[in-house]
């Protein structure tokens, strides 16, 4: 006889959880006594958003469901920001809520809510478990739900009475992967398809995808020359410095790389939905009739024609679509292997940064010391903000696993996502970008990186607005300044009284010492980058987008 609390961790154990992230609450106690004896690694964070987001990028970076624990109500509702994520993003995800008992239900009891009704748009499942006999049976299939198709969050909610009962279950056993193979006939139209094109491009994204799949693909642009654009914030499947590496397919996309999306005569959709900002709200490609030839490959069959009808849809994940790969080859080079080659230079030319800029701090050649201090395996997380398009567009990312960020444009994901990938390689640098506004979202997980000695670099590129929205409202609003304005901490005393490592940067010569010396400090720590808001973008100033 065992209860549900200790039905529950015996469930995770079997599918092979090591760590979990959570902000503690009175309904789960049972499963919280159950941790007690195990050696799962329980993270305790300080609000549940954070926690849901450290959850989502392991689920980010690893490929299996990262795990959240959160109390009911007010719990389940912070913590809906990381399933946010997670769903827009598809990253496997599991999160338990605790739940009022069983005889309390629908009469909004303290801290009710229906959770099924609730989250059904924000997560792939919610189930609730009524009875601890089927807890292996829900926890795994929350497994298998989270990862297979088009991975994404999954939500159990555990009554609190449901888990303190004893009972007899049977023993957990893992879940297996669900993969799904293109058809040979398939890969062959794509050869022919191909082999006819003038004008191809493919443009990669989503999730599903591994080192392995990763080398694998970039050995098919290879022998095909192919030009690659990675969608937006998925920039870490594709070696930025490999001659077929066409550039970012973002918010903000080079003028030049959306011509020739939309010029191409074959685009190859790999992995992704591209969605609303990949695809430049719905321009580069035509809904529903692209004008190009399209290839559509994602895991899941109900994404395919669902915005735009391809020509051949193949419901594949990357990794075993990539595979199938490795049997086609072009039989002479193709034509359009100069067009790569210069799409590439145009890149280059497009990821240099600026050396200047408005006020005492340039990030130009900030980026350019990062770009050259940092080892190609660093991990880079940021949130939303016009401060990541330095980021974006500058750094050039060479290796799978070493980005996290939302496409769904969450402010506040950068810091919990740097925590998260710290405790998944300690030794590896993690540097999390912020900006003032996106950094206080969640920056009480600072304390978290402190109490778990997780010696994480966040630059908080403090401008004293909120960037972005300042940006659009100057150009929609001109001179009427509204609830964009910031009152800030100063940071790097901020982090000292967390017990962290603190440095403010003025002048952009001040930036490289600051750096070095937060990185010797072994602590968590936080450079503030005092930035001119008229720095705004890269080429633009606040004063030339209010003139219009
Ligand atoms: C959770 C959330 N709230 C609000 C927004 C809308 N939003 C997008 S960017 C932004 C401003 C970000 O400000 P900051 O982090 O200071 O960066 P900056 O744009 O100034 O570089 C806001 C409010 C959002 N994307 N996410």
């Amino acid at each position: 006889m065992k209860t549900g609390g200790q039905l529950v961790v015996e469930a995770l154990i079997a599918n092979g959880v090591k760590r979990i992230s959570c902000v503690p609450g009175e309904s789960y106690l049972a499963v919280l006594d159950a941790l007690y004896d195990t050696d799962i690694d329980v993270v305790v964070c300080r609000q549940e958003g954070g926690a849901a987001m450290m959850a989502d990028t392991w689920g980010r970076l690893t490929g299996e469901p990262g795990i959240c624990m959160v109390t009911r109500g007010p719990g389940a509702t912070n913590a809906s920001a990381g399933l946010h994520v997670a769903r827009q993003d598809s990253i496997p995800m599991i999160l338990f809520i605790g739940q009022v008992q069983r005889d309390a239900r629908e009469r909004e009891a303290f801290q009710e809510i229906e959770y099924r009704r609730a989250l059904t748009e924000v997560a792939k499942w919610v189930g609730e478990i009524d009875d601890p006999a089927r807890i292996p049976e829900f926890v795994t299939r929350a497994f298998a739900v989270a990862t297979s198709g088009r991975p994404g969050p999954v939500v159990l909610t555990l009554p609190e009475d449901m888990l303190t009962e004893s009972t007899e279950a049977p023993a957990a056993r893992p879940y297996q992967p669900v993969e799904s193979h293109p058809g040979e006939s398939q890969i062959a139209r794509l050869a022919d398809l191909l082999a006819e094109a003038k004008r191809p491009i493919a443009i990669i994204g989503g999730t599903r995808w591994s080192a392995e799949s990763v080398a694998e693909f970039q050995q098919f642009a290879e022998r095909w020359h192919l030009p690659v654009g990675c969608s937006f914030r998925r920039q870490m499947l594709f070696d930025h410095l490999h001659p077929s590496y066409a550039g970012d397919v973002g918010i903000g996309v080079s003028p030049a790389l959306a011509k020739e999306i939309k010029e191409a005569d074959l685009v190859l959709l790999l992995g992704g939905r591209f969605s609303e900002m990949p695809s430049s709200s719905y321009t580069l490609l035509d809904v529903p009739y692209p004008k190009q030839t399209l290839v559509h490959v994602h895991p899941d069959p109900s994404e395919l024609g669902r915005v735009y009808r391809p020509d051949l849809a193949i419901a594949a994940s990357p990794r075993d679509f990539v595979a199938a790969l490795a049997g086609i080859e072009p039989s002479v080079t193709p034509v359009w292997a100069q067009r790569t080659a210069a799409m590439h230079e145009t890149y280059l030319k497009w990821s240099t940064p600026p050396e200047t800029g408005p006020g005492e701090v340039q990030m130009g050649p900030i980026m350019n010391w990062i770009e050259a201090n940092t080892a190609p395996d660093a991990i880079f997380t940021n949130g939303a903000g016009n401060y990541a398009t330095w980021l974006h567009r500058f750094h050039r990312f060479r290796r799978y696993g070493t980005q996290a960020a939302p496409a769904s444009g969450s402010m506040g994901y950068g810091l919990p996502a740097a925590v998260a990938a710290k405790q998944l390689h300690p030794r590896r640098e993690v540097i999390c970008f912020a900006g003032d506004g996106c950094f206080l979202m969640h920056g009480q997980e600072f304390a978290t990186a402190v109490r778990y000695v997780l010696p994480i670099i966040v630059l908080v590129i403090n401008n004293g607005i909120y960037g972005t929205i300042r940006m659009h409202q100057e150009r929609e609003y001109p001179g009427r300044v509204s609830a964009t304005d910031l009152t800030n901490p100063d940071f790097a005393a901020l982090a000292r009284a967390y017990g962290g490592h603190g440095e403010t940067v003025e002048r952009t010569e001040e930036f490289a010492e600051a750096f070095l010396r937060a990185r010797a400090s072994g602590r968590p720590a936080i450079i503030e980058i005092k930035l001119d808001p008229e720095a705004i973008t890269p080429t633009r100033t606040l004063s030339e987008i209010r003139k219009g």
